[in-house]
């Protein structure tokens, strides 16, 4: 291999210590004096707590302390992240106080010498509470009554004095026009009887926010004139972000410094350090390091600041003690956020001649039962952008309620709010191309944004900047051979063989950008990221960067794109990332974000490293700084390859500083911080195949085909194994995952017993194929890929499903697509 390996399938530097066992994970952390806590958790999904007896449990030996609500009520609640103009944002305490909103809610925590001691001494707390009617069910809580339709009161929502959002450029006057006031009130008329139950008193009929974007006048007016709507009310079901490692927290408090040391499961410690000391404990920033050692997965769920993170801090600090807390996997399916869970009733205006004129949506989003740091953010900015997928569409609105329920809280996983926009256009595509009787290919085909409609502004805020949707089409259509597919489903058909065809031709938005826009749109927190590349005397490097790896192999990565740039092998890099008080400030891992924007602060670090070392060659070579290049590792004077100082040479200069040009500073590190200018746009084509058993109603996929454009690609193997694990989250969303609630608020999906995650053998071998568009906008041409498999898939799967399941007349099918489900439905068209 080359000295150049960027764009290579290097193997992944990281592998070989993850998978011997030599990790190094929170929970595999032992100090001295270190006590271990078990939270309780509320068994209801919505009660008063009456009273809270811990005397028993403090008696029991082995117990160091239990605190309940009362001890911890002077922290400051849990942060959300994303504000909306009449938000409403009930408080989220750190352990419940008067009342639990969801099963899972925390209501003591026990501290003890060992962690069974503490769990088994939680047992002798006595909690009395006074259960309350809990609210559930989505299109239920927003009404505040069983009898309402949603349908109805979703035309009851049509605010004539809601503000609409006109289509404008990416810029200063759709920050303005996006942020402008929406009252968070819907006009829903309330049936006459009982109260309705309200999870918080404050947010009347459960509405957290209402948002709106798009423009609504000239969307009527396209539906208006439209030859053909097609309807669909599509759900998209909740889920678990199901990482390997369960999310794990230990503090250690120094009583000398007066500091606390939080080693945790964190995507993004920089924002847990900010939050957790500046709104929670209410600390000096500076007294708190968070670290983030070896990570077993996130899928977005690690990203926010949880109750059991700040209870291990604050108890540090009471007892003097390290604190540990580990979450095993039933309390992680209760207290890990959940994903989805939306409610939408969509239409597509077309004229007569298959060209989209319009399209109309109205969401309601279940944010569970508190508002989490993205929550209010994923089904609004991240969701209703994203509306025109590949698509001229050149009207569109979308109303979101973000409706409170006493449930987990739902904010980001994997994809966060693209997959559930994804799934409804996609849906809505091969629904309106069926009503036609056009073939879906061809529907889609009609629509697409063509390659000089670039840069492309939607009618809902985003300006694509580049892509070529057909192409990655036709390969798609080349790797399944479509005509032959299409015989041959059609002969099936003759023998009672059912297969579908599924397409979803999508586009994903992600490394979100710049910070002035998101800042304005209502966010807490800076997009940018940050490097610093510091070579050291011997010229061996290390890159400090302000994203975080927990399984997406950005040792690897990052590595290859600071070795191109600076002309030194990858295997004289060390990547340092998660340890607040090692780094630049940085914002962390999620929206598919740590290529594209930290891997452009790496470079331009890097960049800034070359130009001083350069610099320095130059004078060491007595040569002309311009006639000096780095070739083949060596920095040599252009024609003269005699004349060549090695990186060994230039940097041990830099540090003895014996020799330096007039006015250079000794060392060889410099720092960025990159600001992107717009956001990527990876887009692709994936095809499901997928066969069902008319007997069994059981779903088999026999061939999944995707062809993705992440643009430039660093490592195609790690691309390839990011979209890998991808499609299976999607297709495990399409066919089996759902986090079920009972009506009494009680979480059926808490184990892996009842939560159907896909197996390897459920999974077909996956076909993938590339197109690569370069990413205009940032120096290495990337765009992110670690939730498009995530976002594409839903819809490809279920809409080969629907698709297969044609001659039974059946239109839609909501996730997940069970043999139960299936079953019925064929059942029914009898
Ligand atoms: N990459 C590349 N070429 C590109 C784009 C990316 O080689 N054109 C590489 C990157 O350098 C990186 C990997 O692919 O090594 C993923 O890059 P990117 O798309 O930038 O995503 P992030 O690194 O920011 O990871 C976040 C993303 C998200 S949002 C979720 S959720 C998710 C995902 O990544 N969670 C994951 N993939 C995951 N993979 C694992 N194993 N575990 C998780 O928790």
């Amino acid at each position: 291999m080359g000295l150049n390996t960027f764009g290579t399938s290097l193997k992944r530097r990281e592998d070989p210590r993850l998978i011997t066992g030599h990790g190094n994970y929170t929970d595999n952390m032992k100090l001295p004096d270190m006590t271990y806590a078990y939270i309780l958790r509320s068994p209801h999904a919505h009660a008063k707590i009456v009273s809270v007896d811990t005397a028993r449990a403090k008696q029991h030996p082995g117990v160091v302390a239990v605190y309940t609500g009362k001890d911890t009520e002077a922290l400051g609640g849990l942060p959300c992240g994303w504000t909306h103009p009449g938000l409403v944002t009930p408080k989220h305490n750190v352990i419940a106080k008067d009342e639990v909103n969801c099963v899972g809610d925390p209501v003591a925590v026990v501290i003890a010498e060992d962690r069974y001691t503490a769990r088994d001494a939680a047992d002798l707390i006595d909690v009395e509470y006074e259960v309350l009617p809990a609210i559930i069910d989505l299109e239920q809580a927003v009404v505040g009554h069983e009898s309402a339709r949603v349908a109805e009161a979703h035309e009851e929502m049509h605010h004539p004095e809601a503000h609409e959002h006109e289509h404008t450029p990416l810029g200063a006057e759709i920050e303005r026009e996006l942020a402008s006031e929406i009252p968070h009130e819907p006009e829903v008329t309330e049936a006459p009887g009982p109260r309705p139950v309200l999870v918080h008193d404050e947010a009347a009929h459960n509405t957290a926010f209402k948002w709106a974007i798009g423009d609504k006048a000239k969307t009527d007016a396209a539906f208006a004139q439209a030859a053909h709507v097609t309807k669909l009310r599509v759900r998209n079901n909740r889920i678990h972000a199901s990482a390997i490692e369960p999310r794990s927290a230990l503090a250690s408090y120094d009583v000398a410094m007066d500091s606390l040391t939080l080693w945790m499961t964190s995507q993004n410690p920089h924002i847990h350090r900010l939050l957790m000391s500046a709104f929670v404990l209410g600390i000096p920033e500076h007294k708190l390091r968070v670290i983030a050692p070896d990570v077993g997965g996130g899928f977005g769920s690690k990203i926010f600041v949880y109750n059991d993170e700040v209870i291990v801090c604050w108890a540090s600090k009471q007892l003097g003690r390290p604190v540990k807390w580990t979450s095993e996997r039933r309390e992680a399916y209760m207290s890990d956020s959940h994903g989805r869970d939306h409610v939408s009733h969509a239409e597509l205006a077309t004229d007569a001649d298959g060209k989209i004129l319009g399209l109309r949506v109205h969401t309601l989003a279940n944010l569970g039962a508190y508002l989490t740091l993205f929550a209010t953010a994923v089904p609004t900015y991240l969701y209703g952008t994203l509306l025109s997928g590949e698509y001229n569409i050149p009207a569109i609105h979308c109303e979101v309620l973000g409706v409170l329920t006493n449930t987990v809280p739902v904010d980001a996983v994997r994809g966060a709010g693209r997959p559930e926009a994804t799934f409804l256009v996609e849906r809505l595509m091969d629904t309106a191309a069926r009503e036609l009787n056009v073939d879906p290919v061809e529907f889609r085909r009609k629509n697409f944004v063509k390659p000089d409609q670039f840069p492309f502004q939607t009618a809902v805020a985003l300006q694509y900047d580049s892509g070529n949707y057909d192409a990655t089409l036709d390969k798609a259509l080349e790797l399944i051979d479509y005509k032959k597919l299409r015989r041959e489903q059609a002969d099936g058909r003759k023998h009672g063989k059912y297969i579908g065809i599924g397409f979803s031709t999508y586009i994903e938005a992600c490394g979100l950008a710049p910070s002035s826009l998101v800042g304005a749109l209502g966010a807490g927190a800076g997009q940018w990221e940050s490097a610093l590349v510091r070579v050291m005397p011997t010229g061996t490097v290390n890159v400090y960067s302000g994203s975080h790896s927990h399984g997406q192999g950005h040792d690897t990565t990052f590595a290859q794109i600071a070795s191109r740039e600076l002309g030194i092998p990858v295997e004289n890099f060390n990547i340092i990332h998660g340890d607040t008080d090692a780094l630049p400030y940085g914002w962390g891992t999620y929206g598919s974000r740590s290529a594209a924007v930290g891997g452009s602060a790496i470079v331009t670090a890097a960049r800034r490293v070359k130009d001083k070392a350069i610099k320095l060659a130059a004078h060491l070579l007595e040569a002309n700084e311009a006639d000096v290049e780095i070739s083949d590792g060596k920095f040599m004077v252009k024609g003269v390859p005699s004349k060549a100082k090695s990186w060994l040479d230039v940097a041990l200069m830099a540090h003895l500083a014996h020799n330096l040009p007039p006015g250079m500073e000794p060392g060889l590190e410099f720092s960025a911080f990159y600001d992107p200018s717009n956001f990527t746009y990876p887009f692709g084509a994936h095809v499901c195949v997928s066969e069902v058993n008319a007997d069994t109603g059981e779903v088999k996929i026999l061939r999944y085909v995707a062809v993705d454009d992440v643009g430039t690609q660093i490592n195609p193997m790690i691309v390839n194994g990011q979209l890998h694990g991808g499609i299976a989250h999607g297709i495990g969303q399409a066919l089996y995952e759902e986090a079920a609630y009972n009506e009494d608020g009680q979480l059926l999906a808490a184990t892996m017993m009842d939560y159907a995650l896909p197996k390897a053998s459920y999974l077909p071998s996956f076909e993938l194929a590339h197109t690569v568009t370069p990413c205009p906008h940032n120096p290495t041409g990337v765009k992110g890929v670690g939730e498009a498999g995530a976002i594409a898939a839903p819809a490809a799967v279920a809409n080969s499903v629907v698709d297969a399941l044609a001659p039974f007349g059946v239109m839609h099918l909501d996730m997940p697509l069970t043999p139960e489900k299936v079953w019925r439905a064929m059942q029914e068209a009898k």
